[in-house]
């Protein structure tokens, strides 16, 4: 296992597109258990392979309470949404320390191979739901702060940069 370092915003490789898994094999395997190490130590709900700037279509996601619940997601599809949507509090490891309300669907249906290769269903609410459709953004290059007005967006953009060249001069 691994611990591997995750982009920030506003670096452009968060916008690159994933394209899917060919094959579950031994090297997705790995990825997701570094994956998977390196959300429990950032304490992070989830993380996409974009983060870890590898391009291909893997989540992994952990909403237990008690962070011993791995969840892997490889070519997730979203195959059921509710019509309901939902107001919440998001943040994201790759924009550290900043947090603000994204609309999203209350409840879906996703489908995804596991770890090992097994297709499943996953119906999810409340954080999970949150969490799948914050990751899956992730895999088509978008950032939630996308969500947000171009004021805050350039805000936020400007003070990522001023914490990146100050933690380069520390
Ligand atoms: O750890 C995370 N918490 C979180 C909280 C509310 C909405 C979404 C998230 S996902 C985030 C981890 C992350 O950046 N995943 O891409
Ligand atoms: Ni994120």
């Amino acid at each position: 296992m691994a611990r591997l370092s995750i982009l920030r915003y506003p670096d452009p490789r968060l916008h690159t597109v994933a394209r899917p898994v060919t094959t579950v094999d031994a090297r997705i395997r790995q990825l997701v258990d570094d994956m998977l190490e390196t959300m429990y130590e950032a304490e992070g709900v989830g993380l996409a392979a974009t983060q870890v700037d590898v391009h291909e279509r893997v989540i992994v996601m952990d909403t237990s309470e008690s962070h011993d619940r791995p969840v892997v997601l490889i070519n997730p599809e979203i195959i059921a949404r509710s019509d309901e949507m939902s107001l919440n509090e998001e943040g994201c490891l790759s924009v550290p320390a900043t947090y603000d309300k994204v609309n999203r669907h209350a409840r879906v249906t996703v489908r995804a191979l596991d770890r090992d290769g097994q297709s499943f269903d996953l119906e999810a609410e409340g954080l999970t739901s949150i969490c799948v459709q914050h990751e899956m953004d992730h895999l088509v290059g978008k950032v939630f702060v996308e969500y947000l007005s171009t004021l805050k967006r350039d805000r936020i953009r400007t003070r990522m940069i001023k914490k990146a060249r100050e933690e380069q001069k520390a």
